[in-house]
């Protein structure tokens, strides 16, 4: 029998968002398509220097510690710089917030564009050593009608973003998109240096099997989260118990979770009480897309989307993923009010 011949029809990022754009008739001006196209970029040059870390000496600390308090790895300083050059030169922002910098940074007029851009440039940084996966994180905003660029351009709901998504950097690197109209999942062909639409239309399934917590937080959790761990550990007679995975890597947690179903957590607890996790750039973006897919995303009592930032490093705890799951967790904060 003869092989199938290759397909001819290869769906790229850009050809996908352009399709998108279209759609929306002559408003679209093609900014968001070019705003994607400097991230995409970005996502390709941090992919290549993920994977080869190792043999350049990219490996380990920079030196420095960024404003958490934390040691920044090689890796996190030089996607920082990546991204920041990138999205400037794009000629399309207007307000850049990122992990690694303690201030937003306001672009210069010569360079001004209309959108905003919150980003983590490689979240999950004490996974790099060990090779496991990590990723870049991002949200967009566009700025209000009569701003010219400012802080509270980015203090705004995440429900007002206009596009989210992140890059993970694994076997392959895989581009998770939502311009607000579902989520599409692109592969990153080397060959073609191109996004290819691998996983369009992503649904969370309504209810998974897994969850994922770091459970050696257990000693600080607050009874809710408690409670929901027990029930689904200790389910009752004739119903599985669920399989726990937990990366620590939240875009390869998140990832896992928007193509198998069930919940990850991150809560607040009696240690971290406003969470660990930074709402503009972590939260946001893939409550953002968890919503996109069909999911929920909480911090137990609120919908993250809602949550109006007071300050660019915010933090919140959060659960996302399948809806049946999420809402039972939602429960336990119900009964404990
Ligand atoms: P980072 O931005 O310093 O890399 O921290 C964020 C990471 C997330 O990727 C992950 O979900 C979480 O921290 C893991 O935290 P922990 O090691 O406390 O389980
Ligand atoms: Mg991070």
């Amino acid at each position: 029998t003869e092989l199938a011949p290759p397909s001819t029809e290869i769906i790229t990022l850009t050809r996908h968002v352009l399709a998108e754009q279209i759609h929306l008739g002559p408003a679209a001006s093609g900014d968001l398509t070019l705003l994607l196209n400097a991230i995409q970029l970005t996502s390709k040059f941090i992919a290549t220097n993920v994977r080869r870390a190792r043999l350049i000496n990219l490996v380990g600390l920079a030196g420095d510690t960024n404003v958490q308090g934390e040691e920044q790895k090689k890796l996190d300083v030089l996607s920082n710089d990546i991204m920041v050059n990138a999205l400037r030169a794009s000629g399309k922002t207007a307000v850049l917030v990122s992990e690694e910098l303690d201030e937003a940074i306001i672009i210069e007029d010569r360079y001004k564009g209309k959108y905003c851009v919150v980003f983590d440039p490689l979240d999950g940084s004490s996974n790099i050593d060990a090779g496991v996966n990590i990723g870049t994180i991002f949200g967009i905003y566009q700025i209000r009608p009569d701003s010219q660029g400012t802080i509270a351009d980015v203090l705004r709901p995440g429900s007002e973003m206009v596009a989210a998504g992140y890059t993970m950097y694994g076997s392959s690197a895989n581009l998770v998109l939502s311009t607000g109209n579902g989520v599409n999942g692109y592969t990153l062909d080397t060959a073609l240096g191109e996004f290819v639409l691998t996983h369009p239309d992503i649904k969370i399934p309504p209810r998974g099997k897994i969850y994922s917590f770091n459970e050696g937080n257990s000693l600080y959790f607050h009874p809710p989260t408690v409670n929901y761990l027990n029930s689904v550990k200790f389910p009752p007679a004739g119903k599985t118990p669920y399989s726990a995975r937990y990366i620590g890597s939240m875009v390869a947690d998140v990832h896992r979770t928007l193509l198998y179903g069930g919940i990850f957590g991150y809560p607040d607890d009696k240690k971290s009480k406003q969470g660990k996790l930074r709402l503009l750039y972590e939260a946001f973006p893939m409550a953002f897309l968890t919503e996109q897919a069909g999911g929920i995303a909480t911090t137990g009592t609120k919908r993250i989307l809602d949550i109006v930032p007071t300050k660019v490093h915010e933090r919140t705890g959060i659960y996302l993923g399948s809806k049946d799951d999420v809402q039972e967790v939602i429960k336990f904060y119900e009964a404990e009010a």
